[in-house]
């Protein structure tokens, strides 16, 4: 049985989790916390979350995860089967995780764990989401999913990843970064899917857990 290790909190961790559902590819789920022990390095090298433990062995990096599990699992399909539609899909999850979400983490400190980050990395990192927001309306499309008609991995991407960098903003600027996007109603939609229902469910059951992890660290 495949098994999924990390933390239901952790956007990424949430994005394997999505393309496992929609797949409905039997796993188990492995609660780890980010770490530089012996046993998470193992499989996940820079101690990250998720990795997922196959029957060859163990990967790391979501992206990597999500396309073993379409090369590997490829129906329902969650890429398209034209390369160009392909291409265009990993486009966007890179915008998304390259151009946004590894941006706003800058913040997250601020955000999320009650440490403070300096005027000058506010500063900087606004002006830099504001570009790179404006670049990703660009090819974002929310016809009615992220990259077009189908339900894809960048789908799995936007549904974990937008909503912090809304969190983000407002926490740190009072105003939703993404404001100017159908960001809310893209969300609304997609969340009345029983696996967006599932993640959903178990990342509040997970909350007490990663706030007691949160306060040890
Ligand atoms: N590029 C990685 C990012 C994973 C990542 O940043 N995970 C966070 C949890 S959401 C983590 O493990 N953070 C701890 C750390 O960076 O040391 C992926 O796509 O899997």
């Amino acid at each position: 049985m495949i098994k999924l290790g990390g933390f239901s909190a952790s956007n990424y961790y949430n994005k394997v989790k999505l393309a496992l559902l929609e797949k409905a590819v039997p796993f188990e789920e492995s609660l780890q916390w980010p770490s530089g022990d012996v046993a998470v390095r193992a499989n996940s090298p820079l101690g990250k979350i998720p990795f997922l433990l196959t029957e060859q062995g163990a990967l790391c990096e979501s992206q990597v995860i999500c396309d073993w599990l379409e090369a590997s699992f490829p129906t329902p399909a969650l890429m398209p089967a034209d390369p160009f539609e392909a291409a265009k899909v990993r486009e966007l999850i890179v915008f998304l995780e390259l151009h946004l979400e590894l941006v706003a983490r800058r913040l997250f400190p601020q955000a999320f764990f009650g440490r403070t980050v300096s005027e000058e990395v506010q500063t900087a990192t606004r002006k830099e989401l504001e570009r790179n927001i404006k670049a990703f309306s660009q090819l974002a499309k929310f016809s009615p999913f992220v990259a077009g008609p189908t339900f894809t991995l960048a789908d799995c991407a936007a549904i974990v990843h937008l909503p912090l960098l809304s969190m983000v903003g407002k926490s740190i600027w009072g105003e939703d970064p993404l404001e100017g996007l159908p960001v809310k109603e893209y969300l609304q939609m997609v969340s009345e899917r029983p696996t967006v229902v599932r993640v959903q469910a178990d990342r509040k059951a997970g909350q007490a857990a990663f706030a007691a992890y949160v306060s040890g660290r």
